[in-house]
């Protein structure tokens, strides 16, 4: 195994949770003593920096949440001063105000070294050029990846995203080994090659991808993986948290989160309990370490469960699942819950389906209809018109099956649904418009 640090990759758990506490702790007093607002959130909820004697007690904290960000609108609830910032990035969302996030250079160095270890988890290094396309800018993905991949001596090709033909050049001529984009943006490049009459398989050295920052599934993994040639890893992270900062190793069994940067907590969203490993609940972190923006207990809103035992790897650091959706994702559908995950999940099982689905969401008299527009593969595309009803009775019975509710299926051209140069948007939800 090659590590960025195998002093702390390898650390054994018990020593982990040591060095949890001590950062855990200490960042409470520096909070209660400096912040008004934390310091206000600790009385509120009856808690003083005393009352945390173990890192089970961590417990004892109240929350956070993104409307803490907003109603501190731009720089409130930060603690250090704009004189000690060296980066802000602001994260638009879809509701509401925006978020910012303030850098120190020691939040800088941090995030940098999360993604060192985690780029050279999945095997990169000196010698790989990665073609960096997520987005530049306020976004954290392009400059967050570009700092993480300059860190471990790899080369970097900054290409952000768009202008897709020509980062599909760049690529052939400068020998990208590695992208890092989101699935949506990788399977639209590919189509994209394919149309230039180019094989990223075959006519480019790219072998690895480091794609996140919207959900995927494992299905969407295989193809990606089979169609390409690469190998492709799930990263994560959140604006709030610094930007992306964890992924995948070599084993693709669940992203290694950084003990010594982020304790990590799964709750039952609405009993706010802990749940036990391997059960579902919603990703909470408490990031240890950083100095302008701290997050206590951050409810982060993925839904995800936490895997303790040891990976094959050897790092000791713990793992989370594949995120498979929001816990304001989630769609209720004549009171049937339904992610856009299971969604994907039941398409990708089915060889004549193409890459691309949308969902739309109506209410028909009292009724919720969801309508699940799916692209067929070239190949599969018949002018029989009984083999094309064919193909939709099987999506519907495929669908039926696995989310409990009927969904209408209408099978449509390939490349007419959109496509995405950043996160994809897979669901119209008619009934919130
Ligand atoms: O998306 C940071 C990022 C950039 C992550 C590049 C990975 C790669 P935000 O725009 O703040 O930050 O969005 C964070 O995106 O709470 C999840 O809901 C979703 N998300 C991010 N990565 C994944 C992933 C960036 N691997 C929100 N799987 C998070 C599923 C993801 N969802």
């Amino acid at each position: 195994m090659v590590c960025w640090d195998p002093r702390i990759e390898e650390m054994p758990q018990e020593e982990l949770e040591r060095m949890q506490y001590k950062l855990l702790k200490s960042l409470v007093y520096r909070l209660y003593s400096f912040s008004p607002f934390y310091h206000d959130r600790m009385k509120e909820q009856k808690v003083h920096p005393d009352d945390i004697r173990e890192l089970s007690d961590v417990t004892k904290l109240p929350f956070m949440f993104k409307r803490d960000l907003r109603d501190g609108y731009p720089d409130k609830i930060f603690t250090a001063s704009q004189e000690e910032l060296v980066r802000y990035h602001v994260s638009s969302g879809t509701t509401g105000k925006p978020t910012v996030v303030g850098y120190t250079q020691n939040d800088i160095d941090l995030w940098t070294t999360s993604l060192a270890r985690a780029l050279t988890s999945c095997g990169l290094g000196r010698g790989d050029v990665i073609q960096v396309s997520y987005g530049y800018g306020l976004f954290t993905g392009g400059l967050g990846l570009h700092y993480g991949a300059e860190r471990i001596g790899a080369t970097v090709l900054p290409t952000s995203v768009g202008n897709t033909e020509r980062q599909i050049e760049l690529m052939q001529d400068l020998g990208s080994t590695a992208i890092a984009c989101t699935p949506s943006y990788l399977l639209h490049m590919g189509e994209v090659a394919e149309k230039m009459g180019i094989s990223i398989k075959k006519e480019t050295k790219l072998r690895t991808g480091i794609l996140g920052a919207e959900p995927w599934t494992e299905g969407m993994r295989n193809r990606i993986q089979d169609w390409l040639g690469i190998k492709a890893y799930d990263i994560f992270g959140t604006s709030e948290l610094s930007g992306p900062m964890f992924t995948e190793c070599a084993e693709q069994k669940g992203i290694h989160i950084w003990s010594d940067i982020a304790l990590t907590e799964i709750i039952d969203p609405r009993t706010e309990e802990p749940v036990a490993p391997g059960e579902k609940g919603e990703l909470t972190v408490t990031i240890l370490r950083k100095e302008a923006l701290p997050m206590i207990r951050y409810r982060i809103g993925d839904i995800t469960s936490m895997d303790d035992s040891p990976c094959p790897c050897g790092r000791t650091h713990p793992r989370i699942q594949r995120i498979t959706g929001r816990v304001d994702d989630m769609l209720i559908i004549r009171g049937i819950n339904v992610f856009p995950s299971q969604v994907e999940y039941a398409l990708m099982g089915i060889p004549e389906v193409g890459q691309h689905f949308q969902i739309v969401v109506e209410r028909k008299g009292a009724l919720d209809d969801m309508l699940v527009r799916v692209e067929l593969n070239r190949e599969s595309f018949s002018d029989k018109i009984t083999d094309i009803m064919a193909i939709r009775q099987k999506i519907e019975h495929r669908l039926r099956n696995s989310l409990n509710v009927m969904a209408e299926v209408e099978l449509v051209e390939t490349g007419s649904l959109p496509r995405f140069e950043g996160k994809s948007k897979k669901v119209i939800d008619k009934r919130s418009l």
